[in-house]
């Protein structure tokens, strides 16, 4: 659990850095892999990071979302920029609005009571489930993912090392 808003803040940026690697290496066409027929498309895999960063806002944080009810954009390059837009948004409602005391709060949430610094965590490892969902999808795709939490595949051949299978 986060005890300090601080702490939040350095992980989150270092975080959303990756998840911008990530979907500034998308292009429109990949938005439609699939994992099989009738699941959730790259593209809506991306835009489910874009629109859950607003879910903070039912921890009693007050800042603008996307238009609600928007489905997944066409465009990669809009998905990209509106997470960086939301991302922004966030971080100045969090600087703004919030003093550490607020994430031992806790909030019921479907039924449950979470502590706000928790639900800040589950945030952060929400964002790197689906990140690494979209890794696969993009192998899919034909894309190359960025290295996230190490070099990819492709990163160790180009470094002369042999790649882990
Ligand atoms: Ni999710």
């Amino acid at each position: 659990m986060f005890t300090r808003i601080e702490d939040f803040i350095a992980e989150w940026e270092k975080e959303a850095e990756l998840t911008d690697r990530v979907l500034s290496a998308l292009t429109d066409m990949s938005l439609r892999q699939a994992v099989i027929s009738g699941r959730r498309t790259l593209g809506d895999l991306a835009w489910h990071l874009v629109t859950s960063v607003h879910y903070m806002s039912t921890l009693g944080l007050e800042f603008e979302g996307a238009e609600l009810g928007a489905s997944t954009p066409e465009s990669a390059e809009q998905i990209a920029s509106e997470y960086r837009r939301i991302n922004a948004e966030l971080l100045r409602a969090m600087k703004a609005q919030w003093s550490d005391d607020r994430l031992g709060d806790t909030i019921a949430i479907m039924g449950e009571e979470y502590r706000n610094g928790d639900s800040l965590q589950y945030s952060v490892m929400h964002q790197a489930h689906h990140r690494g969902q979209m890794t696969v999808l993009m192998r899919q795709a034909g894309l190359l993912p960025p290295d996230i939490y190490g070099p990819t595949y492709e990163g160790w051949v180009e470094k002369g090392m042999t790649p882990l299978a």
